[in-house]
């Protein structure tokens, strides 16, 4: 199956987890619990997902499990559990209201989120901060763990349960596990100022999950980088290899409700509601914004930009009114009450030198509004001015759009965004720069409704076609075909039942053939080719297998002259340098066919010189094979970006040479075509086998697994991830199974 092949239906139920509900629960003054709805981009994502999705798959099972903003006895918890399906689902975990608070505004908002939207100077890293945000992972892995049930898919959100992933993994292995983040995940250069050991459990947190988004493709680098630097973690096209399970990190920009918003703004209340502000207003053009109080929305800045504006081009005195709607937030954090003050202050500032006794410029409103009411001031603004400092998407950009149905209206959105990487029709700003924002609003106050209108299309065509539905289900397919592809590629631990029927195959046998790679296989990787001799018990091991009726095999990439050396006094065939060079048991060397040689004196100055730009690394000089080493660079992150310029490099500049160019373990091999270990392991079973034993660690070995018959026990050594059949943990493991195997 390929990766656009649409995967499976979900196999059981769809469990999402966040920290807080769909709905928060408060309580009336005679202590009766009230359930109040709560709005914001999950939520509206995941409703529209549901409500589109009931009628296709009636089946399908939702739970949403979280936090529901209040500690409930047992019977009220209960009882709301009952009636979760009246409500998308929201199952309310039991955790302790002490320590959710703690957790939110401590770790979760006093850390992470400054320094995931670039604010390190407002982030505070306290030990028991840190304590609590583990033991509430803790918390919400337990209560998920009476939950959830085989086959269940969960799908964990956002900077709060970062670790909730890795913890539910290690008690549900097999469990099929999928994050997402709908913040920024800064560069390394911000994420490495958390203390290492943080860093690390943070990003082996995440790791639990098999399949980790992101919103866009600049987050998920930052995230894999990040993994690379901090935990080692190589990978490939987003595909990381965790312990030999291949987990995947991709793009999801989030969508939104495109249809909720354009029915509603054409429907009677919100076309009334509009009318109503609109004469409120005095007719007067609008600028409209709305945020939840938060330093990352750029609201100052914003507001500067306007006051710009207003200095800049003083004929629009009179003429514009600013609808600056901001909903009220973390009241508790001192950060955010300092700019509370500092933002009732500006707008009184901006008011009184601007306004005039019939005009105030900024209608400020410290308050949510109703959702018709939110849709009528998108439909009401001339303008939508927008300007956070980061983002992880900005839904209300979207949401802007969506509002519009006549296509008219101009967007002013920050370039810190993620949005803007959609949205590249609207006029982008860089909030930093009070002149580019008060440019924008006169730019935007200006614009015909000609160009307004193509602009707005089609942006309007990108948000409704990559609507909120379709981020669901695109997460979840990627999902799916994630677990599958693990599926296809997991292998079995060669030990008790299935080493005992191997065995019997083995004994049963009258002709066996033993076909063994040598490093990491035989022996542990070691840092320089010289240092990795055969010890006296793998040499006994080898000449005790080779009998009459078992033929041994070392099939290695090695020079023929060091397994010559290593090998003198063991009866056993060698193959060297991947098939170029063979060894018989009496010790003759020969070649199955003649190589050209001659393409190593025009490589060889270019490999050697990236030995002599990435410190540490070394070229190593075969018959029919260079191969530059990059195991023992010091610098490890440059020695990969070097490898990847040389591989390309050396592809380009073989193009008219029978040559190939393999990545192995921390090392590229350059060497004759049609020269490799598959081709050199089937020419080793001239002796008719009836028992095909083949063991090796790396990508060279995989040719080897997929060239033999279908009857051949296949042994991945050190991964579980592999063409092969079996797998072992290392060497150890391999030379005891072996040991089984002598006469
Ligand atoms: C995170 C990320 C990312 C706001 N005020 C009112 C109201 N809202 C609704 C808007 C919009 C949502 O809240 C805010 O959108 P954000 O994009 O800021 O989303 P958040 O959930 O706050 O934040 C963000 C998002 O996750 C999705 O991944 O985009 O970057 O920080 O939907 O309409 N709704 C109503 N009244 C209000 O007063 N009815």
């Amino acid at each position: 199956m390929t990766d656009s092949t649409p995967p499976g239906p979900p196999r059981g139920r769809l469990l999402v987890v966040s920290n807080r509900l769909p709905f928060s629960v408060q309580r009336s003054p005679s202590g009766e619990v009230e359930l109040v709805p709560s709005s914001g981009g999950l939520v509206s994502a995941l409703v529209g997902y549901l409500e589109s999705r009931k009628a296709e798959q009636p089946e399908l099972e939702f739970i949403w499990a979280g936090w529901a903003g209040a500690e409930l006895s047992a019977e009220e918890t209960e009882s709301l559990r009952k009636t979760a399906v009246e409500r998308q689902g929201g199952y309310p975990l039991r955790l302790a209201g002490a320590d959710m608070d703690s957790f939110y505004h401590g770790f979760c908002n006093g850390t992470l989120w400054p320094l995931f939207h670039y604010f390190p100077s407002y982030a505070s890293y306290q030990e028991e901060e840190w304590e609590t945000y583990r033991r509430v992972n803790q918390q919400f892995c337990d209560e998920l763990l009476e939950l959830a049930r085989p086959g269940d898919e969960i799908w964990v959100h956002d900077y709060q349960l970062l670790l909730l992933p890795a913890l539910l993994r290690q008690r549900l292995p097999e469990a099929s596990i999928g994050f997402f983040l709908h913040i920024p995940f800064p560069s390394f250069e911000v994420f490495r100022q958390l203390p290492t050991k943080w860093r690390r459990e943070l990003l082996e947190g995440v790791l639990g999950a098999d399949l980790m988004g992101f919103h866009t493709h600049d987050y998920s680098q930052h995230f894999l980088h990040s993994v690379f630097r901090t935990l080692g973690y190589e990978h490939y096209l987003g595909r990381i290899n965790v312990d030999g399970v291949v987990k995947a990190v991709e793009t999801f920009p989030i969508g939104i409700d495109f249809e909720r918003f354009w029915r509603a703004s054409s429907s009677q209340e919100v076309v009334d509601v509009r009318a109503r502000m609109a004469s409120g207003l005095g007719g007067r053009r609008v600028i409209f914004s709305v945020d939840r109080l938060d330093y990352s929305k750029g609201i100052l800045h914003r507001l500067r930009g306007f006051e710009a504006f207003l200095s800049s081009f003083p004929e629009y005195a009179g003429q514009v009114t600013f609808v600056l709607l901001v909903v009220p937030s973390r009241e508790e954090v001192s950060a955010y009450q300092r700019m509370k003050q500092e933002l009732d202050e500006l707008v009184g500032q901006i008011n009184g030198r601007y306004g005039s006794v019939d005009w105030v410029p900024i209608v400020y409103q410290y308050r949510s509004v109703p959702f018709q009411e939110l849709v009528a001031l998108y439909g009401l603004a001339d303008v939508a001015l927008i300007t956070p400092l980061r983002d992880g998407m900005n839904l209300v950009a979207k949401e802007y759009i969506a509002s519009k149905p006549e296509g008219d209206g101009v967007l002013i959105l920050s370039d810190m965004a993620g949005a803007a990487r959609e949205l590249g029709e609207a006029l982008q700003i860089n909030p930093n720069h009070t002149r580019e924002i008060a440019e924008a609003i006169q730019q935007a106050l200006t614009m015909p409704a000609s160009e307004q209108l193509p602009r707005m299309r089609a942006m309007q065509g990108r948000v409704r076609s990559y609507d909120a539905t379709r981020w669901v289900d695109t997460f979840l397919a990627a999902l799916r075909r994630t677990k599958e592809r693990q599926g296809r590629l997991a292998t079995l631990h060669l030990g008790g039942k299935p080493l005992a029927e191997v065995l019997e195959r083995h004994h049963r046998a009258a002709q066996r053939t033993l076909l063994l790679d040598y490093d990491g296989t035989l022996v542990p990787l070691a840092g320089t080719p010289g240092e990795a001799v055969p010890d006296a018990e793998l040499l006994a091991l080898l000449k005790g297998l080779q009998t009459p009726s078992q033929k041994v095999v070392v099939i290695s990439g090695r020079d023929h002259r060091s397994l010559g050396d290593w090998f003198r006094d063991v009866p056993i065939r060698l193959v060297a340098e991947h098939g170029a060079w063979q060894r018989d048991e009496h010790g003759e060397w020969s070649m199955p066919k003649p190589l050209p040689d001659h393409w190593k004196k025009q490589l060889g100055p270019l490999l050697q010189s990236y030995v002599e730009r990435v410190p540490g690394s070394s070229l190593e000089e075969k018959d029919y094979a260079l191969v530059w080493h990059y195991r023992l660079a010091i610098d490890q992150e440059l020695a990969l970006e070097r490898a990847k310029e040389l591989t390309d490099d050396v592809v380009s500049y073989t193009a008219n040479l029978d040559v190939q160019v393999l990545e192995g373990k921390k090392a590229i091999e350059v060497r004759n075509s049609g020269v490799n270990k598959g081709v050199a392991g089937n020419a080793s079973l001239a002796n008719n086998p009836d028992f095909v034993f083949a063991a090796g660690d790396d990508a060279t070995d995989e040719d080897l697994f997929r060239a033999l018959p279908r009857e051949a026990v296949t042994v991945c050594v050190g991964g579980s991830h592999s063409y092969a059949t079996y797998r072992l943990s290392g060497h150890r493991e391999l030379r005891a199974v072996l040991r089984c195997m002598l006469p």
